[in-house]
């Protein structure tokens, strides 16, 4: 990975180097075969995004590739553990999420992200910091009202009660993809159809060892 031009914000007026290293991504890449990129997760709470993530990590498992899913609700129990829904929380969470992700990227790894990710423009700043091709965006798609009456966690009922502020879908927004890689409708497929269909599309890209 090459120099970056994002500033460090933080620093003032003082550069903060980009530091070269002998080792590349592309050396790494050499020794497992598989063309690491991320596929990138995004819908409603209760839409399934975790369930097919996991599938899909298995049947990569299963064909030899190595991987890390990025699951929005475990790494809000550490690295993002400071932060909460609000717009700006969730940017910061989403960029943090899309940082770490291309860092995996760069080690060789294909890299699942599973976050509601509500906001357009944090979505296309994912994908933009990614090599072209080296992005899938999977719309995992439930309309409100089967996401609510699904309400795995009791989330829903609570928003709804008012005990749970700024809740996606209900008084937070959700910008759906306009042009995902992948569209799920989660109410015509089942969680293992959607999976092989990720699957699929990633064999399709030639990313997959062969
Ligand atoms: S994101 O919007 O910033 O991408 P993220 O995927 O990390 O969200 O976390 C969403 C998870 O946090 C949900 O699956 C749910 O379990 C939990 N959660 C708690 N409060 C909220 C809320 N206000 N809105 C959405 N999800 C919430």
């Amino acid at each position: 990975m090459g120099r970056r031009v994002l500033k460090n914000r933080a620093c003032g007026s003082i550069d903060v180097p980009w530091q070269r290293l002998d080792l590349d991504r592309h050396g790494r890449t050499l020794l497992n075969g598989q063309k690491p990129c991320v596929v990138w997760f995004t819908g409603l709470s209760a839409a399934g995004k975790s369930t097919i993530a996991s599938l899909l990590e298995r049947r990569l498992y299963a064909v030899r590739c190595h991987t890390y899913l990025l699951d929005g609700d475990n790494v809000r129990n550490g690295l993002n553990r400071d932060l909460g829904f609000t717009a700006p929380d969730r940017v910061e969470n989403i960029r943090r999420l899309a940082e770490v992700a291309r860092l995996m990227v760069d080690a060789g790894l294909i890299v699942l992200v599973a976050a509601i990710s509500p906001f357009r423009v944090d979505r296309r700043a994912a994908r933009e910091q990614m090599p072209a091709g080296e992005f899938f965006e999977v719309f995992v798609d439930a309309p409100l009202a089967v996401a609510e009456a699904r309400d795995p966690k009791g989330l829903y009922r609570k928003a709804r009660r008012g005990e749970l502020p700024n809740f996606t879908g209900i008084d937070s927004p959700y910008e759906a993809p306009e042009m995902p890689d992948v569209r799920i409708d989660t109410v015509a497929l089942s969680a293992e159809q959607a999976a092989q269909r990720v699957f699929d599309h990633l064999q399709g890209a030639g990313v997959l060892p062969a």
